[in-house]
């Protein structure tokens, strides 16, 4: 349920300066934004990196502690002083560090700011990822087979869930999500066994031993839902992405539409998103995760941020997601309607890591030489430049390579040419494994499961 809300709770969502709780490209998109709608902003940052040009740009720069991120981008105290000192009136927090945060975002409220991004409300049911799962389930979206509860102690009674659901299953933490905390069962022997080593690093890693289970699907690619809310009981679906091509739970390549998938499979899904964001008063934007297979989806978990990926979504929908989600969290009403979203052509994004393209270790140093594609069709979101200092501190990610172009044959044409067109010296990238992966005949057929890239890389190291 939607609380109704009165002119006076309205007008206090209102602000002219945001301060942007992040760094590196996000930061600098999130500026972006801001500059468009004519709002101020205030960046942050850590002694490392004092030199971002997003710094430069901003109406405020601050540097609020050291490099290390639990000191810094992590530090909710000193977030909120500094935008206190700067007249802040709105805290976006981006994605990665205090983005799923619901205490932040509660804290955030509290200190009479604006958090962009969910009530702490809404974050905390979908960081629970059996209460995600139990609203989804009241909403009717397909979730995959398996209680919405958690597992119990007694090994007789896990032991019957376990058959009921039909081997291989899968043990996951209720406090994880994004790949951590989870276990597949293949046959009853290991039952026990997996549920007490997952039950301990739950309890180590999210101080919550709460387990459940589910079937596990074994060639599933990852589907995602992008919804947009605001606080008027108006929720939208911008169509959907395929993020399938990932490594250890890192994507690598994203695509916009994903490939194959009929509209009359999709729409009752997405409806049902939409439905369930309505249900709990979901406000700003927010993804739910899906598995596919064999034509079916199946709900795993709801992200309640700005994604990385979200530039394919932009740019096949038209819709300025930043922009829309600051507009909702300013209690704004949305202006597009479902029947006036359309979706056309197909994006690809391409994440541009500073990593060693064989071991994938991080790779800090200073960017010496820098070329970046241009023209139309084509999008670089970066915060790096020639002279850049990239360091050891954050995720290795510097750069996304966005293209748009009528069709998926076409898109991948043209993000071959600007992979050919960018050059990154002083440091290494996996721009080699990108432009290899272009031009592989699986990738390029489309469709391919959560463990293509995986194997891909595998044969390609045997070779
Ligand atoms: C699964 C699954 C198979 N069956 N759940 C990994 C991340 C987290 N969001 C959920 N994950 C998975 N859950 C069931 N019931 C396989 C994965 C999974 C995966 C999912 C999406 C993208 C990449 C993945 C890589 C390995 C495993």
């Amino acid at each position: 349920m939607v609380e109704p809300l009165d002119k006076a709770d309205l007008a206090a969502r209102r602000f002219d300066t945001v301060l942007i709780a992040n760094r590196g490209e996000i930061a600098a998109r999130i500026q972006r934004a801001c500059r468009e709608l004519g709002l101020k902003t205030v960046a942050i940052c850590s002694e490392a990196d004092k030199q971002a040009p997003y710094g430069k740009t901003a109406d405020s720069f601050l540097c609020i502690g050291p490099s290390n991120a639990a000191s810094s981008y992590l530090n909710q105290d000193a977030i909120l002083l500094a935008a206190h000192l700067t007249g802040a009136g709105a805290v976006h927090p981006g994605y990665g560090f205090l983005s799923e945060n619901a205490a932040f975002s509660e804290a955030v409220e509290k200190a009479g700011l604006v958090f962009i991004g969910p009530e702490a409300s809404s974050i905390a049911t979908m960081g629970d990822k059996i209460a995600a799962k139990r609203a989804m389930i009241l909403a009717g979206v397909p979730c995959v087979p398996g209680p919405d509860t958690s597992l119990p102690d007694d090994p007789a009674s896990v032991e019957r869930i376990a058959q009921e659901i039909g081997y291989p299953v899968i043990i996951k933490a209720a406090g994880g999500g994004g790949g951590r905390g989870m276990r597949v069962v293949p046959e009853a022997g290991q039952l026990h066994e997996a549920i007490a080593l997952t039950r301990e690093e739950a309890r180590q890693a999210f101080g919550s031993p709460a387990l459940y289970m589910e079937k596990f699907l074994q060639h599933p690619r990852h589907i995602e839902i992008q919804v947009l809310c605001d606080i008027h009981g108006n929720a939208i679906w911008l169509g959907h992405r395929d993020c399938s091509m990932q490594r250890r739970h890192q994507k690598v390549v994203e695509e916009a539409p994903a490939p194959g998938i009929p509209s009359e499979t999709i729409k009752p899904v997405s409806m049902a998103c939409v439905e369930a964001c309505r249900q709990i008063g979901y406000r700003g934007v927010g993804t739910f995760e899906f598995l596919y297979e064999n034509g079916a989806f199946y709900f795993i978990e709801m992200n309640t941020r700005l994604q990385v990926e979200h530039p394919v979504t932009e740019m096949t929908s038209g819709i300025d997601i930043v922009q829309a989600q600051i507009q909702v969290a300013q209690g704004l009403t949305l202006e597009t309607a479902q029947g006036d979203v359309t979706c056309t052509g197909h994006s690809f994004e391409c994440r541009i890591n500073a990593e060693d393209p064989e071991s994938f270790l991080p790779s800090a140093g200073t960017i010496s030489d820098l070329a970046l594609p241009e023209g139309p069709g084509i999008r670089v979101d970066t915060h790096i430049h020639a002279g850049y200092r990239v360091s050891p501190y954050y995720d290795s990610l510097i750069a996304k390579l966005i293209v748009h172009a009528p069709n998926r044959a076409e898109a991948m044409a043209e993000m071959r040419d600007a992979l050919a067109a960018t050059r990154i010296e002083g440091i290494s990238t996996n721009l080699p494994l990108l432009r290899a992966l272009f031009d592989d005949e699986g990738f390029v057929r489309g469709g391919t499961d959560i463990h293509y890239l995986e194997q891909w890389l595998k044969h390609r190291r045997a070779a």
